[in-house]
């Protein structure tokens, strides 16, 4: 039924966010939504999504060819997606709406090394830009020699009952070979269509292509459907390895569902399961943040969130709001831009350039945010 899951005293207010939905282009995560649909959690804190497999991101250093190691960054990769797409509605009983971060905004968490994952893997987040909001990110086993360095950013629009989501934005993960050479992936992101929204439970369902194209010629396409396409249930992809042109190894086909598990095609052994328990992020304690951090930043806001004190979470939103109003005049008057902490804006980046010739990326050319290798000691 229409409206199923929206607390009584909110379906007026329910209604109307979806109408202001309909026909909208542009920044969702400005947009003022009802109190039971919001998350105390900042959109800084997704890019940990990547990496609460650490052993899977440390693995694919271990691969003794360009086949194997390609084929340990699409099994990587297809088991952070249960985490990226689904965990909100595991932990809070639906998709919500994530706090909208500040410009400069920080999280900084890692985790811990252990013999499996040989080293500590650190992650660095920052947000890079609020209008239109961009993250950045870096996530690095050094020991190991595996770096993702990546943005995010989201074009959304409304169809059929439903938000579309278009990812900008791409990650390109790094591994230093014993050789000395580094082999390099350009990692491109699915679409999203947030459905439910009608009962006020709103998921995501995946669409479209997403690919990872090897420095090496090796291509992962990875084609995702949702219900009541080929097979019938939800999260369904299928992903296949094609090896470079002209070599004589053979494609591999996986077929699954993303937040359970795989199987090659051919071969039928499992590929990726991702029904084990997962590691969240490890972080300081509030006391020990800086006051950009995103825990420490959102305190207040959180707090209200989750005790269902909205008033509350509003006044200490209104103070963040004010504050960064405040800094935005103050550099205009002192002809001033705020400076990135950790990251350097280019407007074309090379390997994606490079690499994304190789599968005819579009659009051809993509902006990104160089690491400045200067995130807290480890
Ligand atoms: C951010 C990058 C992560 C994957 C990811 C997962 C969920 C997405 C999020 C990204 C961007 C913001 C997002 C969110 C789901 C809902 C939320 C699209 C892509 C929007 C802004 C809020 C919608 C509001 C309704 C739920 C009411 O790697």
């Amino acid at each position: 039924r229409a409206g199923e899951a929206v607390p009584a005293a909110q379906k007026s207010s329910w209604t109307s966010f979806m109408k202001s939905l309909a026909g909208f282009t542009g920044d969702l995560s400005a947009m003022t939504a009802p109190p039971f649909i919001l998350s105390p959690t900042s959109l800084t804190e997704f890019p940990a999504y990547w990496c609460e497999r650490p052993e899977l991101f440390a693995a694919i250093a271990d691969g003794k060819t360009e086949q194997t190691r390609a084929l340990a960054v699409l099994k990587w990769f297809i088991s952070t997606l249960k985490g990226q797409y689904t965990s909100r509605n595991e932990s809070m009983g639906s998709e919500k709406k994530p706090l909208n971060p500040v410009l400069g905004e920080l999280f900084y968490g890692y985790w811990p090394a252990n013999e499996a994952r040989g080293g500590k893997t650190t992650l660095v987040v920052e947000q890079v830009s609020h209008h239109p909001p961009i993250t950045a990110y870096r996530i690095e086993n050094i020991a190991k020699g595996v770096i993702l360095t990546g943005h995010n950013a989201q074009k959304t629009s409304f169809s059929g009952g439903s938000i579309i989501v278009k990812q900008v934005g791409h990650a390109v993960l790094a591994v230093s070979l014993p050789s000395g050479q580094t082999e390099e992936y350009l990692i491109t992101l699915p679409r999203l269509r947030i459905d439910g929204l009608w009962y006020g439970s709103p998921y995501i369902e995946l669409a479209e292509m997403s690919y990872i194209q090897s420095s090496t010629g090796w291509l992962s396409t990875i084609e995702y459907k949702g219900k009541g396409y080929f097979s019938g249930k939800s999260h369904t992809f299928k992903a296949t390895l094609t090896p470079p042109p002209h070599g004589s190894s053979e494609p591999t086909v996986i077929e699954g569902t993303w937040h359970t598990n795989s199987k090659d095609v051919h071969t039928g052994a499992v590929f990726h399961d991702v029904t084990s328990p997962k590691e969240e992020v490890t972080v300081a304690p509030i006391e020990e943040q800086c006051e950009w951090e995103s825990r420490k930043l959102w305190f207040g806001v959180a707090k209200g969130i989750r005790e269902g004190d909205f008033e509350t979470a509003a006044t200490f939103k209104g103070k963040i709001e004010n504050d960064q109003r405040q800094r935005r005049r103050d550099e205009a008057t002192a002809n001033k831009t705020w400076e990135l902490k950790h990251f350097q804006y280019i407007e074309s980046d090379p390997v994606y350039e490079h690499l994304g010739k190789l599968f005819k990326a579009n659009p051809p050319t993509e902006d990104a945010y160089v690491y400045l290798n200067n995130g807290p000691p480890s």
